[in-house]
């Protein structure tokens, strides 16, 4: 076969927690593992509040990493403060390691502005969750030449989907990294489907990472449900690419237990058995499944632990319930540094209508922006 060729796929964990083989030696470390498993805990508990907000209406849409919880946690904790994250949209778990606040993220995923505008200054330079699909992977590229022009050893991360790796941006953002020997690692979260579109029918290749050897640097899966692995393989990555060694790509298989977001129902194109039986897989079980084993957690940790994570997210939804209504133009402001005069007749209209509380009727919608995007005049 021409397509086949042999990448590495590494697993510590099988689906019960128990060890494939041996670890490798900073898993000696119990204090990072039960750090890994609180923030996969804690990211889950996250989500199912964030479900329940947009189900009451109080943000927009959201995104769970319902089951991938073990990828963005494993990422959070090898990256360094000075390194960028260029993520996509589901990330929570990764950006709130890196410092981004749960109440962000919720203002975010409500529209408001400030929820891309990170208080703390240890992610000032990580980039805002990107919805577009694959365009993130260039903004890594360019952020790691930058930092290879400037000779500093620093890394940029980048994440995205399976689906996302059949497009355009991302197979040129794999040659230009490969071309420069970039300082980039690039993570996939091969959750198996891209909305209702699943993995098999997405590509032809039988692996993903495989994309990274045409472009002529390494590329490895890893079972993404296995945070050990996850962190094994992403170190060795970032390390790599912080001494200059260039770029890498890990593929993390894994499985999307949820819907693609809250505006979706994945029932209506997915096999109850297949959800069913992935669910045997999942990350969070099977690291306790281990810890329970080596005997370093227990029922008692656990209840702690919820409790101490629950309180932590309903102290976000009360800073984000406390950070009140932005201007319905605020949509607007953060597009362009300069609001172009072609595209004033818009906003004005949007002002009026806010001030007359009167819903944009879509006729006029139809017929007043025409002349401005057309690039005529626009106060006529
Ligand atoms: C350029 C672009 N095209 C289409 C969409 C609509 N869209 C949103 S998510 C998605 C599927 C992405 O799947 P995948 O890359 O596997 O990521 P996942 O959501 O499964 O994590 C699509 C097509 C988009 N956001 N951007
Ligand atoms: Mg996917």
């Amino acid at each position: 076969m021409h397509n086949r060729i042999d990448l590495p796929y590494t697993r510590y964990l099988a689906p019960d927690g128990r060890l494939t083989g041996e670890l490798p030696a900073w898993a000696d470390d119990f204090n990072l593992l039960t750090r890994l498993y609180r923030q996969m805990v804690l990211t889950r508990l996250f989500d199912q509040k964030a479900v329940a907000l947009q189900r009451t209406g109080r943000i927009g849409t959201y995104a769970p990493t319902l089951g991938q919880e073990a990828i963005g946690v494993a990422i959070g904790a090898l990256m360094r403060a000075e390194d960028v994250l260029v993520p996509y949209y589901r990330d929570t778990a990764v950006q709130v390691m890196r410092g981004v606040k749960m109440e962000e993220i919720l203002l975010y995923w409500g529209g408001d502005e400030r929820g891309s505008a990170y208080s703390d200054p240890a992610v000032a330079e990580d980039f805002p969750i990107c919805v577009p699909i694959a365009t993130q992977a260039l903004h890594a590229c360019g952020v790691a030449s930058a930092l290879k022009i400037r000779g500093e050893h620093r890394v940029t991360v980048t994440t995205c989907g399976d689906g996302a790796t059949s497009k355009g941006d991302f197979l040129e953002a794999l040659n230009v990294a490969g071309a420069w020997q970039l300082p980039v690692v690039f993570v996939v979260n091969n959750n198996q489907w891209a909305i209702s579109v699943p993995r098999r029918i997405q590509c032809g290749a039988p692996t993903l990472a495989q994309k990274a050897i045409g472009a002529g640097f390494p590329g490895e899966q890893v079972d993404g449900n296995d945070v050990l692995a996850v962190y094994d393989r992403v170190q060795v990555a970032l390390e790599r690419a912080r001494q200059g060694k260039g770029p890498a790509l890990i593929e993390c298989i894994s499985y999307r237990l949820g819907d693609h977001t809250t505006a979706d129902d994945a029932t209506r194109y997915r096999n109850a058995d297949e959800v069913k039986q992935a669910w045997q897989e999942e990350p969070i079980k099977r690291l306790q499944g281990f810890l329970v084993a080596q005997g370093v957690w227990d029922e008692g940790r656990e209840q702690k632990l919820v409790a101490e994570c629950q309180a932590l997210v309903q102290q976000a939804v009360d800073n984000f319930e406390a950070a009140g209504r932005q201007p319905v133009e605020s949509v607007l402001d953060y597009v362009y540094a300069q609001w172009p005069a072609a595209l004033a007749d818009q906003r004005e209209m949007l002002l009026e209508r806010v001030a007359l509380k009167e819903p944009v009727p879509d006729e006029a919608r139809r017929t007043r922006p025409a002349a401005a995007l057309q690039g005529g005049p626009s106060h006529e």
